[in-house]
């Protein structure tokens, strides 16, 4: 009779089951035009930043180039990337925001 190793079995199971989605992370990148007020309403507005946290992602961007605005399983780090570009491009600022695999 052919034995079964049932633990495993499970084990395999459970795993396909639970395993975590890729994360992503999304970044500002700093520019010489797009006003300081404006990238802190990007953040309040598309990442749920308070006025301090906002402030805080701008000033880290606007000194070292880029800042971290939130990291989110695919879909949602692409959704955002493309809202915030939108939203810059209507307002005409050259605001950039780009994901990165976690
Ligand atoms: N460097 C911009 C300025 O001096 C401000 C800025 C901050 C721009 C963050 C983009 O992602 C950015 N007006």
């Amino acid at each position: 009779k052919e034995l079964i190793d049932t633990e495993s079995v499970v084990e395999d199971e459970v795993e396909d089951r639970v395993k975590e989605p890729a994360l992503y992370n999304v970044f500002l990148l700093n520019d010489d035009y797009t006003p300081m007020d404006f990238v802190v309403e990007v953040l309040r507005k598309f990442f749920n930043k308070d006025a301090d946290q906002a402030t805080e992602i701008m000033l880290t961007v606007h000194y070292k180039g880029k800042g971290l605005c939130g990291t989110f399983t695919a879909d949602i780090a692409e959704t955002k990337v493309d809202h915030v570009v939108r939203f810059a491009f209507e307002h005409q600022h050259p605001l950039k925001c780009v994901l990165e695999k976690a």
